[in-house]
């Protein structure tokens, strides 16, 4: 991540400064809340992949890339701010939640003020099309959430029915970071689906790894709680695996049925002792395969290297 920063240091100055400039408001609630959450820090990898997308594309000239990476960023601190609420989460970026300081009414007010400033700036770009774009990510990742929730407590789930759920909840914000970078970068079509295909992979990636290390990561890296989507009955593609795969398949069963009672260390201990990390690992590398795959129309530069290697950084998490 280092190289890539190096790489697109004064982009990453710029867009902090957006972040922080374009957050503001009369209201001290509000700017108490948005500057807890962005000094909490965050990896940043959505607007890294707008910028970089809009460099590969040839942006070259003014703001409004910034501007629309600050406004991914914000799309995606709204959606972690309803999201811990929703879940009751009380551990993220390493600190206390949001909802956990102020309560949920803020939290989720704050929420929607970020949201809909979103909104604001993207309608900067004076873009139909991208305006359209962002309407439809941010729908489709309130569906994923709501399916998300049908979901919850379901031991027949399939992949299937898992991939649906990663694909709107994540992958789509992804998608959309390479798009809206493509039309502000004035990029032809062919090269706007390119990017595209490229970052629903990664995005794809990208959660099927936070879904593993839900189980298998250190909770001071990852900034929360391990096992919270096992106590939220929440099911994802390492427990699918075990449901279809472990001899102890009916213990999980009953502990995604009956998530208050589950024993999250007896899970981990099924999974570390199956081949369910290798199955999901594996599945996370071809996706990330098919995202370099995606970028291969573009002549080599140095940023097509950082993007070849934030696909990589996507999964390295796991090793
Ligand atoms: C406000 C549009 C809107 C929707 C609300 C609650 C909700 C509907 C959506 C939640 C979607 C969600 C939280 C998806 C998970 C995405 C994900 C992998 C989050 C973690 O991302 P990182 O690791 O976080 O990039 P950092 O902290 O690094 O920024």
């Amino acid at each position: 991540m280092d190289k890539i920063q190096q790489l697109i240091q004064a982009d990453l100055t710029e867009l902090n400064q957006v972040i922080r400039q374009d957050m503001n408001s009369d209201v001290l609630l509000i700017r108490q809340i948005s500057e807890y959450i962005i000094s909490g820090g965050g990896k940043r990898i959505r607007p890294i992949l707008c910028l970089l997308c809009g460099r590969i594309a040839g942006f070259s000239d003014g703001n409004l890339l910034h501007k629309m990476a600050a406004m991914i960023e914000y799309i995606h601190t709204a959606t972690l701010l309803h999201d811990d609420v929703v879940d009751e989460s009380a551990l993220r970026r390493g600190r206390k939640t949001a909802n956990a300081v102020f309560g949920n009414a803020a939290s989720v007010l704050v929420g929607d003020f970020i949201y809909t400033r979103a909104f604001q700036m993207m309608v900067e770009a004076n873009s139909l099309r991208l305006l359209k774009i962002m309407a439809d990510s941010t729908n489709q990742i309130s569906e994923g959430e709501v399916l998300q929730l049908l979901n919850i407590g379901r031991s027949d789930l399939t992949e299937r029915e898992y991939f649906e759920v990663i694909k709107h909840k994540t992958a789509t914000l992804f998608e959309a970071s390479a798009q809206v970078a493509a039309i502000v970068a004035g990029a032809n079509p062919k090269t706007e689906a390119a990017m595209a295909n490229y970052a629903i992979n990664l995005g794809n990636a990208f959660q099927i790894a936070d879904d593993i290390l839900d189980y298998m990561g250190d909770s001071t890296v990852m900034g929360k709680n391990v096992g919270d989507d096992l106590q939220e009955g929440k099911v994802t593609l390492p427990l699918i695996y075990l449901l279809k795969h472990s001899e102890h398949a009916n213990k999980v069963k009953y502990a995604i049925e009956n998530p208050d009672l589950a024993d999250t260390d007896y899970i981990i201990n099924l999974i570390k002792n199956s081949q369910a990390l290798d199955y999901c690992s594996q599945i996370a590398k071809d996706f990330v395969v098919k995202a370099e795959n995606s970028l291969s129309i573009f002549p080599n530069s140095s940023y097509k290297a950082a993007m070849l290697n934030l696909a990589q950084i996507s999964i390295k998490r796991l090793n």
